[in-house]
């Protein structure tokens, strides 16, 4: 999964025509190195930033999934706002990727009925401009294990199949480097939750935190850290650099002779 931020750039007066452009020609480029699906994001979700309001974010990323529709790799839309999944699913996004795991009222009906729409539902404590305040658990596997095991539960009883939904730990979102450590040691314990595993690590803090390197400069600790997330289980890793990843991973794949 290759990210695409849709957020006007403050340093130039482009506007939103400039700013979907540029998305757009990422999300080309990605394509281009072999990306098997574009996640379209109009709110940051940074540690401390800010939310964006309904109409902003709909302009932001709805031109950009419209571009990539006729597209043949599946389009995702980062948001955990219902009427945002609505509209991207209407515009041809065929999965919800809600850091917020469909807690926001009217979320889970607005993507039930949309049988061949895949969701992801991921683990966050607190919301994002003060989940990095002091993120306390007694057991972070077990904690982030009952919380994605019952709304697996919540999304079956409300006629979501299995088969179309997706776990995510959720890293750097309300966690310490030792929390997001334990779960990356960990991960496999989640595949007894039976649903594919998605993990995104790309760049974050986390990883600065151990090498010392800034956001840009963050490439080989990422792809360390995805090859890690495979070798325990995960199925889908949400990273910046497509190539990159997909040629450490292909090693990987070559030896365990795995697709
Ligand atoms: C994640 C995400 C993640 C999923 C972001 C960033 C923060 N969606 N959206 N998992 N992270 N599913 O990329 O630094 O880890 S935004």
């Amino acid at each position: 999964m290759g990210v695409v931020n849709v957020t006007p750039d403050s340093f130039s007066d482009g506007g939103l025509y400039a700013s979907t452009n540029k998305a757009v020609q990422h999300a080309q480029r990605l394509i281009d190195d072999g990306v098997d699906i574009l996640d379209i994001g109009g709110e940051s979700t940074r540690p401390g930033s800010e939310s964006v309001n309904e109409a902003e974010e709909l302009n932001r990323v709805i031109p950009v999934i419209q571009a990539l529709s006729d597209t043949n790799v599946a389009v995702s839309i980062d948001t955990s706002k219902p009427e945002v999944m609505r509209q991207a699913i209407k515009a041809g996004a065929t999965m919800v990727n809600d850091v917020n795991a469909l807690r926001a009222p009217g979320a889970i009906e607005a993507v039930k009925e949309e049988c061949h729409v895949l969701v992801c539902l991921m683990h966050m404590q607190g919301e994002p401009r003060r989940m990095q305040k002091n993120p306390q658990y007694t057991d972070v596997v077990a904690d982030v294990m009952d919380f994605l095991r019952q709304r697996l539960t919540i999304m079956q009883a409300a006629g979501i199949t299995k088969e179309r939904l997706i776990i995510d730990p959720g890293f750097g979102f309300g966690k310490t480097l030792d929390h997001n450590l334990e779960l990356l040691r960990n991960l496999d314990r989640f595949l007894c939750l039976d649903v594919p595993i998605l993990v995104g690590i790309s760049r974050k803090s986390m990883l600065g935190t151990i090498t010392g390197n800034a956001v840009d400069h963050r490439r080989y600790e990422s792809i360390a850290a995805a090859l890690l997330a495979v070798i325990n289980g995960a199925k889908i890793i949400r990273v910046h650099d497509v190539k990159a990843t997909k040629d450490a991973l292909a090693v990987y794949v070559a030896v365990n002779d795995v697709v």
